[in-house]
């Protein structure tokens, strides 16, 4: 055998072994019990019948990853707490954001209320009706986007980007509205948990007019529960309306925070939200479409944005 066979021979049987590492070693990884492996794929991302800020459709390759199958929930996320002593940013005396029914107001200025007494533990506050304690599989909500990196980092993982959140919702579906097609919501439906009603008029047909417990309705394509509906869920990207008009083509991760303020301006940078709420109806908001994006500011929470992780393929092109 010459010495280029031989040297041939060894690399394959060495590429041979980290694949087989890999395979092991990740797939055999306990984190990622609840997670469901998405292949490395091209689509096309975006909505020419959406928002301003879904547009231009643009093509985008991802490489391999892994996303939780469910939203983290109040059970997950005290295990974080217990483990860390970690303290939320509204724990820290900053509060947290509170829907107020239209019932009591019609006024959209007026539907939310700061606070201080809004946490994890007490998402409507201390004299909210929702304990933790009682909704260990409700979603965890009133985290910054701080609170939620900092679980997926304490596991290894990170937060999904705006792209990989977007290419796991479609579950395959190019060129449609929502995870399960384009047919419009229907109010009789309960294929999430959506605002099922007009203005202020919220009907839950779909059994909930706050969270849901995690997995309480259909999955997409990918096994994934609550892509659409139940809590908006925090990404990775910095937010900015034109950012699919520059976006790289290769695992786009946002734009850079230097490049979105506007000069001379004090206004913090937004990071994005996608999947939409128990908040969304078509009619207002109809952010769970697998299209839509919400800028927030990242120190902000509230009683209706959680989030779940990914763990991106260690070797993955991207
Ligand atoms: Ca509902
Ligand atoms: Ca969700």
């Amino acid at each position: 055998m010459s010495n280029t066979k031989q040297l041939t021979g060894a690399v394959a049987f060495l590429a041979l072994i980290a694949v087989i590492d890999n395979f092991f070693v990740v797939e055999s990884d306990p984190k990622l019990e609840n997670m469901a492996s998405i292949d490395a794929g091209v689509f096309q991302m975006g909505s020419q019948t959406g928002l301003a800020d879904e547009r231009p459709v643009h093509e985008v390759s991802l490489g391999a990853f892994w996303i939780d199958k469910f939203e983290v929930s109040n059970g997950d996320f005290a295990k974080f707490i217990e483990a860390t002593g970690y303290i939320t940013q509204s724990e820290k005396g900053e509060g947290g954001l509170v829907f107020a029914s239209p019932n009591e107001s019609l006024d959209p200025e007026k539907w939310w209320n700061l606070i201080a007494s809004a946490n994890w533990r007490h998402p409507n506050g201390s004299d909210g009706e929702l304990a933790q304690i009682d909704n260990e599989d409700h979603p965890v909500v009133q985290v910054s986007f701080d609170d939620a990196l900092a679980y997926c980092n304490w596991l290894g993982k990170d937060l999904p980007t705006e792209a990989q959140f977007e290419f796991a919702a479609r579950g395959g579906r190019e060129g449609e509205i929502y995870t399960w097609g384009s047919q419009p919501l229907h109010l009789s439906e309960a294929v999430t948990n959506f605002w099922q009603g007009a203005e202020n008029n919220e009907i839950a047909n779909d059994g909930y007019t706050g969270t849901a417990p995690v997995g309480s309705y259909p999955p997409n394509a990918h096994q994934l529960y609550d892509i659409s509906g139940n809590v908006w869920e925090w990404v990775s990207d910095w937010y900015h309306p034109n950012y699919y008009a520059m976006s790289e083509r290769e695992d786009p991760r946002g734009i850079e925070p230097d490049n979105i303020l506007e000069e001379n301006s004090a206004a913090p940078a937004m990071r994005s939200l996608r999947g939409g709420s128990f908040l969304c109806s078509d009619e207002h908001c109809s952010g769970f479409r697998v299209s839509a994006r919400m800028p927030v500011a990242p120190t902000s929470s509230s009683n209706h944005t959680g989030f779940r992780c990914v763990k991106n393929n260690k070797n993955s092109k991207y």
